[in-house]
């Protein structure tokens, strides 16, 4: 049985793993009509992964006796003033997520909910993942240059996001 605190943080990390999805969705279609189909595909993937977390939450709540609430859609940015902004925008998320995961951790342990706390390391592993993941994106951009955004684009095209491989 969850308490009503870790319920409550539960509960909040769906409506942060469905506005991950978001925005990333909003990313990959911005970048898609930039032009950019190697950048795009990488973040269509990781809207279905988020959305994917968002699931997981769901069904552990509603399995361990609490109530998952589906949150409303709270509409991500649409613009972005270029490609290395928009990856610095999404390395700022992932750090918002880690944090925030760990925030449920450290509530599991104050509540002594030693189950969820073991649920959540599937979770914390995934943050390092997906860390790394978006910092060798943006080593790569360091590489290239805002000039030559066109070769990432094609080199993006067969890199793994964690979990879903985005090569065809
Ligand atoms: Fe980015 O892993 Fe879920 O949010």
């Amino acid at each position: 049985m969850l308490s009503t605190k870790v319920e409550e943080l539960l509960n909040a990390q769906i409506e942060k793993e469905g506005y991950s999805s978001l925005l990333y969705l909003s990313m990959a279609s911005w970048a898609e009509e930039q032009g950019y189909p190697g950048i795009s595909k990488w973040l269509y993937a990781q809207s279905d992964e988020e959305k994917g977390h968002m699931l997981e939450f769901i069904h552990f709540v509603n399995d361990r006796g609490g109530k998952a609430v589906i949150p409303g859609l709270k509409k991500p940015p649409a613009e972005h003033s270029g490609i290395q902004e928009m990856f610095n925008d999404v390395m700022s998320h992932e750090q918002f997520i880690t944090a925030s995961i760990n925030d449920i951790v450290a509530m599991c342990i104050e509540e002594r909910d030693f189950t969820t706390q073991n649920w959540l390391q599937g979770f914390v592993s995934e943050q390092i993942e997906e860390e790394a993941s978006v910092q060798e994106i943006l080593d790569k951009l360091k590489l290239v240059g805002s000039n030559n955004i066109y070769m990432f684009d094609r080199d993006i095209l067969g890199m793994r996001t964690s979990g879903t491989d985005t090569a065809e």
